[in-house]
């Protein structure tokens, strides 16, 4: 595959970028966190979206040393601003497959001098589907040290509500699909809600994602939601972009 040959070429190629998505604590009205989404600047087809890479990628064997380069970026970047973000990088089910994801996240760490309550990692319902234990046992390993998990497009898997009883995590993610026009769409609202409720008893945060309007912030807001990200305030940034808008001077 065509595809696949530029991928293995484009970690030492340096066509890996990442972009930043704000996300916003609703009480305070402050960014508190970004999420990290990769991008693909291939040299003839553009900008590769992950959506169409990271499955490939994923196929290839490649995902591996892509998350490693995401996490290093990723921790680089924030320990150079001079507010204190949490940086969220998304994490592939696969590789929570491979024993030495605790070294890649601690090397990471180590090498950026980033805190670990300042990373975050999201991770979808599904790795608590496949590869249980060994997923379970690195994510305990990396959150005692103070990394926190999000769990990612939330509501979408299928994942019991048992599951999340002996799941490590610190926040929810709302999938989009429940918060695009909330407002209008009851059976959305009430799930928005639902979950919402679920984050308070088990005293987790919730984050609502795809918030691109102001009535989907008032429902999510309403509903209980503790942050939003979305286009309503902001799509993912270049680091230069971001550093404008917080405000940042490094
Ligand atoms: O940013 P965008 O909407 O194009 O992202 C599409 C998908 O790619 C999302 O599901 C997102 O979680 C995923 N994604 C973005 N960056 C990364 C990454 O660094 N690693 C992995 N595994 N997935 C990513
Ligand atoms: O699967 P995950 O939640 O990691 O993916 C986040 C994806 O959602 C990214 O591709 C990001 O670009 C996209 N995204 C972020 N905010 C919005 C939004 O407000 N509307 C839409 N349609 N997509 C968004
Ligand atoms: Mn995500
Ligand atoms: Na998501």
């Amino acid at each position: 595959r065509e595809l696949e040959k530029d991928l293995r070429r484009a970690l030492v190629r340096d066509e890996f970028q990442l972009l930043y998505q704000p996300v916003l604590q609703i009480e305070t009205g402050r960014i508190i966190a970004v999420e990290a989404l990769i991008r693909w600047r291939h040299p003839k087809l553009g900008r590769v979206s992950p959506a169409d890479f990271i499955p490939v990628a994923e196929e290839a064997g490649l995902i591996g040393a892509i998350g490693q380069w995401a996490l290093h970026r990723a921790c680089l970047d924030a320990a150079s601003w001079s507010e204190p973000l949490r940086v969220a990088v998304n994490v592939s089910p696969l590789q929570l497959k491979s024993r030495d994801f605790v070294g890649v996240v601690q090397s990471a760490l180590q090498e950026s001098g980033l805190s670990p309550s300042r990373l975050e990692l999201e991770i979808t319902e599904s790795v608590l589907l496949s590869n249980g234990d060994l997923a379970l046992a690195m994510l305990q390993e990396v959150r005692s040290q103070g990394v926190t998990i999000a769990l990612d497009d939330f509501g979408t898997g299928y994942s019991s509500i048992n599951y999340l009883r002996r799941f490590p995590f610190d926040k929810i993610k709302i999938d989009r699909s429940f918060v695009s026009g909330a407002q209008a769409n009851p059976e959305g609202q009430a799930l928005v809600k639902m979950i919402a409720a679920l984050g308070v008893s088990l005293d987790v945060s919730t984050t609502a994602e795809g918030v691109e309007t102001i009535e989907e912030l008032n429902a999510v807001r309403d509903a209980g939601c503790t942050q939003i990200q979305g286009y309503y305030l902001s799509k993912p940034l270049e680091v230069d972009a971001l550093l404008e808008l917080i405000g940042d001077p490094s």
